[in-house]
């Protein structure tokens, strides 16, 4: 029973190895690699309002910038909600995979995850479940009443000791890439959007564009209790998504550029997270939590709150919708008092430094799609 035992000793010992080596190991690199935490926002969100007449409160709570390119009719008109993709940047049927992904972390990730950690996972198991089978057939009393004595075999015992060391470090390095990669802070010249996380809906900022604010409250269910009193029920408008994922007023960006999600909470801790975007980052309430957005493509992005936040978590669902610029800016414009931050702050900068470099002081409405290379952010897997 000697190699029996050594087989146990050894899966145990690659076990314990692995746990303490990344134990101790990884929380100090992450740690590292994460910029500090922001200081406490020196401007509180007041939204405990119940769902009624919230959407009032907190707008009437926030000043409207009024200064700035006002409204222009024709792109103000020219915004509709984009319809989803059936499929696309939402759970599926059956699923069991992660979303397709639609950042370039999240592309890293999904390398990670397919390429380095499915096949290990599974050629250490078969290697377990081959030596057990093995065990259980060869070294059972019946076929092997004499056991080995041996006690030690050095050539055993340095392979179980450098295996799992090279198999930890195979995990390490692309691991930490990936956390250094998307804690990367947003280039200074980003977007901004204010994420506040309610009981129970968001509420979405833009400081950059005239600092107005959509609340985002589930769509009712046909047949189900009414969850949000005065909202409409899923499926009344063409655009609409799946049920219990659909917004009233979505969360909208540019797609192809960084942007600076700045995330707190009103109330109780909400967690912002939208799995095909690879964005999940706590909102705390008296605190503001940042990270870098970067969708690759227009398309609408489902996600849910992912922290448990009281009797309606389940029901507050986040909506992404990324545009162009030039559909983004018509959709600021629709706002009463929208700013189009990117020709705003151009303007600025060719007006007071006319030799300084213009090309990255914004993302001008019509070359969008020429700022996405320029991205430091963009990495993409080492595939
Ligand atoms: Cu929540």
């Amino acid at each position: 029973m000697k190699s029996g035992n050594h087989v146990r000793v050894a899966s145990r010992a690659i076990k314990a190895f692995g746990l303490s080596l990344a134990l101790a190991i990884l929380p100090q690199v992450a740690l590292a690699a994460a910029p500090a935490p922001a200081p406490v926002p020196p401007v509180a969100q007041a939204s405990t309002a119940p769902d009624k007449g919230a959407q009032s409160a907190l707008n009437a709570g926030n000043p409207v910038n009024t200064q700035g390119p006002t409204t222009d009719a024709a792109a103000s008109s020219a915004y509709t909600p984009m319809t989803p993709t059936p499929g696309v940047g939402m759970p599926v049927d059956g699923g069991i995979g992660l979303q397709k992904q639609f950042s370039p972390s999240g592309e890293y990730a999904h390398w990670i995850h397919d390429v380095v950690l499915v096949p290990l996972i599974t050629g250490i198991t078969l290697l377990v479940l081959i030596l057990l089978i093995v065990t259980v057939v060869r070294f059972n009393r019946r076929r092997n009443p004499v056991a080995s004595r041996t006690s030690h075999n050095t050539l055993l015992e340095v392979a179980w000791t450098l295996v799992p060391v090279l198999i930890l470090v195979a995990i390490a390095v692309p691991s930490i890439d990936l956390i250094a990669k998307q804690y990367k802070p947003a280039p200074a010249k980003a977007l901004t959007v204010k994420v506040t996380g309610n009981q129970w809906f968001w509420s979405y900022a833009y400081p950059d564009n005239g600092e107005f604010e959509v609340n985002s409250y589930m769509l009712n269910v046909p047949g189900q209790p009414v969850l949000n009193a005065g909202i409409r029920e899923v499926g009344s408008k063409p655009w609409d998504g799946p049920s219990h994922l659909e917004v009233d007023n979505r969360m909208v960006v540019p797609a192809g550029e960084p942007i600076r999600l700045q995330i707190t909470a009103a109330d109780v801790i909400h967690s912002f997270a939208v799995p095909s975007l690879w964005f999940k980052l706590d909102a705390v309430p008296g605190r503001i939590n940042e990270k870098v957005l970067f969708i690759e493509k227009p398309g609408v992005y489902y996600g849910q709150c992912s922290e448990l936040c009281g009797v309606k978590h389940g029901y507050m669902p986040i909506a992404v919708e990324a545009l162009p610029r030039a559909q983004f800016n018509a959709w600021v414009l629709s706002h009463a008092g929208g700013v189009i931050d990117g020709q705003k702050k151009l303007a600025d900068t060719t007006a007071q430094a006319p030799a300084a470099d213009a090309s990255d002081a914004a993302v001008p409405a019509d070359n969008a799609s020429e700022a996405v290379p320029s991205v430091e952010t963009t990495s993409s897997p080492a595939a």
